[in-house]
């Protein structure tokens, strides 16, 4: 598989691999596919041994522990990296956090300070926090770096409560620093995909209703596949979008852009 993918040559750096059905893990295999290198962090150690065996799939023994709420685990991580490799090309950061009780019920009943405050930290500052440390491996590269947000970002889903907020300083962040980083030659993009069950989904209720509800209304009157998450992200980080920074790119069945759905009887 070598000189062919659209990655050759890149070393990536993927923060947010839960489990197989991980947004990430998609990424992961898509990026793999073009060729890229890959290096993986995970949170907490009981995840430490699967995430070894499911870096060891795509050929990587770069795995690290890194709870991106810490700073200093944060430096730890591209200490680590920098170990193995004097420079990177991508960060990919998929991860977002808010307490349980604040995604459930009424928006105003559910959200308190605290949990405001986890969710904007481990949702939003996060991403900016590794483009902070990541950036000296980064220099002089071309770099590229791609979290994930939501629909819910831009408009009201139910029970998505605080994470609405949380996905709305996300985005904008991807703007402040595209608009930052460009100075030194790196782009900053989001994805936002439709809903894909997966850990981070599990549980939420009614949730299933909102994947028949994408099916039923958008233009392409189905669900996206995580390697579908997974092509675009390998694309947005790829030199094939050399002059896209600070775009959100939706992958979601075209369900946004939908303002009113067909009449039946056309
Ligand atoms: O951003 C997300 C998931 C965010 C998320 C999920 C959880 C569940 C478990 C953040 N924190 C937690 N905390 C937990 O304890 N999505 C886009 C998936 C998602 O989550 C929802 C959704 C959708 C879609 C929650 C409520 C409503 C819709």
């Amino acid at each position: 598989m070598t000189g062919v993918g659209f990655l050759e040559g890149k070393r990536c750096l993927i923060v947010g691999v839960a489990s197989e059905r991980s947004l990430a893990w998609g990424i992961a295999e898509a990026m793999h596919r073009q060729g890229a290198a890959l290096a993986f962090s995970y949170q907490g150690e009981r995840f430490a041994e699967r995430m070894r065996e499911l870096a060891s799939r795509l050929g990587s023994e770069l795995v690290f522990p890194c709870d991106v709420s810490s700073d200093s685990e944060i430096d730890g991580l591209f200490c680590d990296l920098n170990r193995t490799w004097d420079g990177l090309d991508v960060i990919v950061h998929s991860v977002a956090f808010a307490p349980r009780e604040a995604l459930e019920g009424r928006y105003l009943d559910s959200v308190e300070r605290e949990s405001f405050r986890i969710a904007h930290d481990i949702s939003s500052y996060s991403f900016v926090a590794l483009a902070k440390r990541g950036r000296s491996l980064m220099s002089g590269r071309e770099g590229a770096l791609l979290t994930l947000s939501y629909l819910g970002a831009v408009q009201a889903i139910p029970h998505y409560n605080v994470m609405g907020p949380a996905k709305a300083s996300l985005e904008a962040n991807v703007r402040f620093m595209a608009f930052d980083l460009g100075q030194d030659g790196h782009r900053v993009n989001a994805l936002s995909p439709g809903p894909v069950k997966t850990l981070a989904a599990s549980g939420v209720s009614g949730f299933r209703k909102m994947l028949s509800e994408v099916q039923a209304r958008s233009p392409l009157k189905r669900n996206i596949r995580i390697e579908e998450v997974g092509n675009a992200a390998a694309f947005l980080c790829s030199d094939l979008a050399s002059g896209i920074t600070g775009e959100i790119l939706y992958v979601d069945c075209g369900y946004h852009i939908v303002g009113m759905p067909p009449f039946g009887e056309e």
